[in-house]
């Protein structure tokens, strides 16, 4: 179940990251905050979060260099990102809708709406690319992935991420992009809320990856440790599976 004191500690640090990101000292991983710092306000749930973490996933994270974003005055109109969905938008109702996180985890997660949104929210201006010849300059709001995996805390052997949708869509990923700081479960568009037709209440949204990896409407992630034979809904129809921008 979600607990609300790991929600107060990833909030403390991505205020630690930030200002490490502002010093330069780059996307802050365990490894920084752990160096020298002993503090019982820290030293709880920093072990409940990442005692699982291997050197793997940390340097994963740490091997994700942040993409420039646009400003805020390049974001285009709702209109240019272009509805594309590949069957009917799906019926969700916002009030019981649970995010389920789990596979190789060691702490599965239902999470809520309103669990989500007491997670630190984060904003980005990037270009959405779809392969089909258009592209939209939009600003995301919403949760970083990584902090829900870190939540969730990632057996040593998660190697993939799978994304089911609520309108069939499926999706893999792999972890270091999955972790990227820029990958956000998004729940809003050009400053409000996500349109229901643009994946509401909870869709992918990430500057380093192709528009049909993004997936609209995600009920469930489950990390796995090898790809299964369905990698994706247009990879199984002859899509690269790794849709990098
Ligand atoms: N669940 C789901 N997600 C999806 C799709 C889909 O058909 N179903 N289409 C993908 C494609 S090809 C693109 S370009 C983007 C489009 O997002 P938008 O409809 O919000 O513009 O969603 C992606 N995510
Ligand atoms: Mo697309």
């Amino acid at each position: 179940m979600f607990d609300q004191q790991l929600a107060n500690y990833l909030r403390l640090q991505n205020r630690l990251s930030r200002r490490q990101m502002l010093q330069g000292a780059g996307f802050s991983g365990l490894g920084l905050l752990l160096g020298g710092c002993g503090t019982t306000l820290l030293s709880e749930p920093i072990g409940k979060v990442f005692d699982p973490l291997n050197g793997n996933l940390n340097a994963l994270m740490l091997s994700n260099k942040p993409v420039p974003e646009f400003p805020v005055s390049a974001i285009e109109p709702d209109e240019k990102l272009l509805i594309n969905t590949f069957d009917a938008t799906p019926q969700i109702d916002p009030s019981k809708f649970q995010l389920t996180i789990n596979g190789a985890v060691n702490n599965p997660l239902k999470l809520s709406i309103a669990d989500l949104q007491t997670l630190p929210l984060t904003s980005m201006v990037i270009q959405h690319v779809c392969v089909e010849g258009w592209a939209a300059i939009v600003q995301w709001g919403g949760v970083r992935l990584s902090d829900l995996i870190l939540l969730a805390k990632p057996k040593p052997n998660a190697r993939y991420v799978y994304f089911k949708s609520a309108d069939g869509y499926y999706e893999s990923w792999d972890l270091a992009s999955s972790l990227h700081p820029q990958t956000l479960m998004a729940y809003q568009r050009n400053g409000r809320p996500l349109s229901v037709d643009n994946g509401a209440p909870l869709r992918l949204a990430s500057p380093i990856k192709l528009g049909y990896k993004q997936s609209k409407w995600v009920t469930q992630i489950t990390l796995v440790d090898q790809l299964m034979p369905a990698k994706g809904y247009w990879e199984d129809l002859g899509y690269e599976w790794f849709g990098g921008i």
